[in-house]
C-alpha cells in the first residue's frame, strides 16, 4: 500500500508512516507544499504544520481558493497519544497527551481542555486521572503551546480556524465554555448550516450545526473557543463520522468519504470568508 496509491488514503497509518508521508509529500510537491516545524511533543517527537500555497489544481474551486489563501494543515497534534494507540493496541482509544504532572500515577492531559479559554471551568477536570484533565495550567502541554504560539504568531493573517475531531457528525462553533451566544452567533450559525448543507450535497450525510455548549456539552479550554477569543471569527470544530454505529473505531472504508465531505465544508467556509 505505497504512499502514491489511492488506497494509502483509505487506511490508518502509524505515526512513523505519517512522518514519512509528510516528508515525501513535501518532496514530491515542493512547489506547492512546505513543512513547518512548530515545536516538539512531551516525548520529543517533532510537531509539523504543512503549508499549501497557490498552484493550479484540478478542482477549480480549490484553485480559486488557493489564489486567495494559504492553507495550514496539522495532520496530528497529539503525536505521543496517537503513537501510544498503535504501540499499545489495548489502549486503542487513548485520548489524552502522554505527559506526567506532579507525582500523579496517572498520565495525560486533555489537550482540548488545555487552551487558555475559561481554562478548567465547568466541563473539565482538575484531576490527573480523568479523561478531561485540564492540566496544571493553560498551555502546560508542549503540543498545545506550540499550536497556540503558531496561531498567535499568525493571528493577523489567519482568517479561519478549523479543528477536526470525531465523532458525532457536528459542525460546532463558539462557545463551548459557556451557554451564552458569541457576538457573531448569527453569522456563524448560518455559515455552519451552509457547511452542513455542502456535506449533504457531497455524500448525503447529515451533520448538525450549532454552538458547542448548546449542542453537546460545556467544555472549557478548547482550541476553537481560544482561537475565536483571540480574534479569529471563523472558528469551528468538526465532529466527523459516524453517529455511534462504530464511534471512534470508524472502519477504514469510511475514511475517504469522510474526508470528501469535510473538505466540502472547509471549502464552503473559505468561500464565505472570501466574500466577507
Ligand atoms: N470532542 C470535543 C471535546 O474536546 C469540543 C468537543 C469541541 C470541546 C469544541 C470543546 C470545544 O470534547 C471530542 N471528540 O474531542
Ligand atoms: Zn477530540
Amino acid at each position: 500500500n505505497p504512499r502514491r496509491s489511492s488506497s494509502y488514503y483509505e487506511n490508518y497509518h502509524s505515526m512513523k508512516e505519517i512522518y514519512r508521508w509528510m516528508e515525501e509529500v513535501v518532496k514530491v510537491h515542493s512547489d506547492l507544499l512546505q513543512k513547518i516545524y512548530i515545536g516538539s511533543s512531551y516525548e520529543k517527537r517533532p510537531l509539523y504544520v504543512l503549508k499549501a500555497i497557490h498552484v493550479r489544481e484540478r478542482d477549480p474551486t480549490m484553485t480559486m481558493l488557493l489564489e486567495h489563501f494559504d492553507f495550514y494543515v496539522m495532520p496530528v497534534i497529539n503525536v505521543d497519544g496517537y503513537e501510544y494507540t498503535w504501540s499499545h493496541p489495548s489502549n486503542r482509544l487513548w485520548r489524552k497527551s502522554r505527559s506526567k504532572h506532579g507525582n500523579s500515577k496517572c498520565i495525560g492531559t486533555d489537550m482540548n481542555r488545555n487552551f487558555d479559554a475559561h481554562w478548567c471551568g465547568q466541563g473539565a477536570s482538575p484531576y490527573e486521572c480523568q479523561e478531561t484533565y485540564c492540566g496544571p495550567y493553560p498551555e502546560s502541554e508542549p503540543e498545545v503551546k506550540a499550536v497556540a504560539r503558531f496561531v498567535r504568531d499568525h493571528k493577523n493573517t489567519i482568517k479561519a480556524y478549523i479543528t477536526m475531531h470525531s465523532y458525532s457528525q457536528l459542525v460546532l462553533f463558539p462557545y463551548s465554555y459557556t451557554m451564552n451566544r458569541s457576538k457573531d452567533h448569527d453569522e456563524l450559525d448560518s455559515l455552519a448550516k451552509k457547511a452542513a448543507k455542502a456535506i449533504r450535497r457531497t455524500t448525503k450525510e447529515t451533520y448538525r450545526p450549532g454552538p458547542g455548549a448548546q449542542t453537546i456539552y460545556l467544555a472549557p479550554g478548547g482550541s476553537d473557543d481560544w482561537a475565536y477569543d483571540l480574534g479569529i471569527k471563523y472558528s469551528f470544530t468538526f465532529e466527523l463520522r459516524d453517529t455511534g454505529t462504530y464511534g471512534f473505531l470508524l472502519p477504514s472504508r469510511e475514511i475517504k468519504p469522510t474526508c470528501l465531505e469535510a473538505l466540502s465544508a472547509v471549502k464552503e467556509i473559505a468561500k464565505h470568508v472570501l466574500q466577507n
